[in-house]
């Protein structure tokens, strides 16, 4: 997932675009690190950095230094090839500007559009990860066949499944991967997982599920996804017995949201969850950053 575009010359800033705001690092020492390691770049090579849970993709083209950042755990391949675009898009309409003084007059706001455009290309991926029957594929239904409604009854997923969500979530768009939960596909999990930016664990909200999830799923989210965010649905809140959001959030040390997935009525709920999540406007936890000792 992309989160923020910036555009350097001589030190100033001809353009930026920050659409998930990043809350952890000192946005302005960071990019004066990256722009004198880009202005360094021969024209139109690619390098990258990485701080904590964040890339940062640049090039330098017309002594015009572009910096992309990203997600740590996201493609850096498709993010690359998006920055190639990106430059390209932006030098078919200012390199005549960008050779002459011209350049510190321009507004080169009208730009967003195509910035935008591209972010819009790449999928955000979305795990959703969690035992066997605990509500994963009905969930991904909810989401992507509203017309259908979720499924009442339980076939187990083989091996794994995925769909495009398209909804108010612009610029962005989710390739929501659904992960067969039964234990003899947990070990194919890391094949599918990969370049995944979030994580949704999907609980029945039962102490023995949550006990798997810890034992089973943990090591394999962080082996392969350690820098992914990560929130968990605390399904079938309608059953007997269900332990509240607030129990999961605790025993599983990721924060925990109610849902009943089987009910048409909760999707717009599960919407704004993914879109909060995406966004960065709810509680979420980093997979390496959930206690080893929960
Ligand atoms: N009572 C209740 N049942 C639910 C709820 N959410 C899902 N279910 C049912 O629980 C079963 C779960 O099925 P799936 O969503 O296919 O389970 P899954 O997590 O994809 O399982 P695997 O593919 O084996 O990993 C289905 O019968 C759903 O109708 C809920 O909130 N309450
Ligand atoms: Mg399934």
């Amino acid at each position: 997932m992309i989160r923020e575009i910036h555009i350097f010359k001589d030190g100033l800033t001809l353009f930026e675009d920050v659409i998930v705001p990043n809350k952890d690092l000192d946005t302005s020492a960071v990019m004066d690190l990256v722009s004198a390691s880009a202005r360094k770049l021969q024209e139109w090579k690619i390098d990258s950095m990485e701080i904590e849970r964040y890339r940062f993709v640049y090039m330098n083209s017309h002594d015009t230094q572009f910096i992309i950042t990203m997600d740590r755990q996201a493609s850096l391949q498709k993010v690359s090839e998006a920055l190639m675009s990106l430059v390209s898009k932006f030098m078919t309409a200012f390199e005549k500007i960008l050779e002459s003084e011209e350049w510190k007059e321009t507004d080169f706001s009208p730009f967003r559009i195509g910035f935008r455009t591209i972010v819009g290309r790449i999928p955000c991926k979305v795990c959703l990860a969690g035992h066997g029957g605990t509500g994963k594929t009905t969930l991904l239904e909810l989401a992507t066949l509203p017309s259908k409604g979720p499924p009442q009854e339980y076939i187990p997923t083989f091996f794994g499944d995925k769909a495009l969500l398209k909804a108010d979530f612009d610029p962005y768009i989710f390739s929501m991967f659904d992960l067969g939960g039964q234990d003899r596909f947990v070990q194919e999990w890391g094949k599918i997982i990969r370049a995944g930016s979030m994580v949704v664990i999907v609980t029945d909200s039962t102490e023995e599920n949550i006990e798997w999830t810890k034992r089973v799923a943990y090591p394999v989210l962080k082996s392969e996804l350690p820098y992914a965010r990560v929130i968990a649905i605390a399904n079938k809140q309608d059953l007997k017995g269900a332990l509240s959001p607030e129990q999961v959030s605790k025993l599983l040390d990721v924060p925990a949201y109610g849902m009943q997935a089987n009910k048409a009525e909760f999707r717009e709920q599960w919407l704004r969850l993914l879109k909060a999540l995406a966004f960065e406007e709810i509680d979420f936890n980093i997979v390496s950053e959930i206690m080893d000792s929960v």
